[in-house]
């Protein structure tokens, strides 16, 4: 083992963390290094990661290091390298006699939460520790979280990969292109229902989505409502939000921040605005980032977006400034 890590997971009793744990610690997601699990829950639900743990250790894990659960976050974050916010409230269920379906009642509920997890790991958690927010409203919940950290060397992330995985899977039907040739999968904006998937910059085997996708009206009336409304259709079909794939693309995005991106390629995450592509700052939106060779990740800043794109980019922006306007009262 060449060193070790430590990483949190919140809502580690929920369904996306039963499929994503047993993966931070199979010796791929991290290499060779060893892991160490910080698993959180709320006190209602706490006990039963008991039965996870159990389970972790009878799966043979080689990579696995210590594994602590907790209902005491401020705890559990203490010299963490990597967050994995994924507790919160889903949509879909039944809170309080009502059911959760609009992002304002996500807003509302989830978003005191993040003040609480912010401030810890702003204080507890390592410098340059990397934070990825998967529960929704992810974007929103993000932009609390960083604000109450207060620790600039920190990265706060915003789950958009799954979206960016969706969006490739369509593109790869579209074109009967196998998935592994299609890159530079951008989701710009939310992650919600105005995200802009960009087929214009795609990478198709090597070609621009521009050039090998000539049906806008495909673009328009099938692949960008496809994309945007894949998590809705995954809960009409399954029940239950999506799971496994959101899992997966948790996994994907760690992946991505611990290894430099390959040349022409860029990955999907929100992260906060410096003003590029003329995004105000501070809001965080998903942007194509790269990881370069000293670990730092950066927004790449030579994509070109028509107008077609800026159009409904700025759909995706006006929605984070209006989230960001209903959350002020949680601001510092
Ligand atoms: P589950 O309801 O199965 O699990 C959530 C877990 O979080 C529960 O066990 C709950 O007790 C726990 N929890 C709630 N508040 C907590 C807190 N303050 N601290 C620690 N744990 C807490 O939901 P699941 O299907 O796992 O989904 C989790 C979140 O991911 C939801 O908000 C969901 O909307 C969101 N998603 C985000 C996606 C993305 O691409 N960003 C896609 C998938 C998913 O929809």
């Amino acid at each position: 083992m060449s060193s070790s890590i430590k990483v949190v997971v919140t809502g580690a009793a929920g369904q996306i963390a039963y499929s994503l744990i047993p993966r931070l610690v199979n010796g791929r997601t991290f290499g060779d290094k060893k892991v160490d699990l910080a698993l959180v829950e709320i006190p209602q639900v706490v006990d039963k990661l008991k039965g996870l743990v159990m389970e972790l250790e009878d799966s043979y894990f080689p990579s696995m290091g210590k594994v602590t659960y907790t209902d005491n976050f401020s705890e559990a974050a203490k010299d963490a390298d990597w967050f994995l916010l994924v507790g919160s409230i889903p949509r879909g269920i039944v809170y309080n006699g009502k059911k959760i379906e609009e992002r304002s009642d996500l807003l509302s509920i989830n978003g005191g939460i993040f003040v609480d997890q912010g401030k810890a790991i702003g204080s507890f958690g390592k410098d340059k520790a990397k934070i990825l927010v998967v529960g929704n409203p992810a974007n929103t919940n993000a932009f609390i979280g960083k604000n109450a950290a207060d620790n600039e060397s920190q990265l706060w992330m915003a789950m958009t990969m799954l979206d960016s995985n969706r969006a490739k899977s369509v593109i790869s039907k579209k074109t009967d292109v196998n998935i592994s040739e299609i890159k530079n999968m951008i989701i710009w904006g939310n992650h919600s229902p105005t995200m802009y998937p960009d087929s214009e910059n795609v990478i198709i085997n090597n070609q621009l989505g521009s050039t090998v996708i000539n049906d806008m009206n495909w673009v328009e009336k099938d692949f960008i409502p496809s994309v945007q409304q894949r998590g809705k259709a995954v809960i009409d079909a399954r029940g239950a939000s999506s799971a496994t794939s959101a899992a997966k693309a948790a996994i994907d995005t760690v992946m991505a921040c611990e290894s430099p991106t390959e040349e022409g390629n860029s990955f999907s995450a929100a992260i906060a605005s410096d003003g590029s592509y003329d995004v105000p700052e501070g809001i965080i939106c998903g942007f194509p980032l790269v990881t370069l060779s000293d670990g730092t990740v950066d927004i790449k800043r030579d994509i070109a977006l028509s107008d077609f794109a800026k159009a409904k980019f700025q759909v995706s922006i006006d929605e984070l400034l209006s989230e960001k306007d209903a959350v002020k009262h949680l601001m510092k």
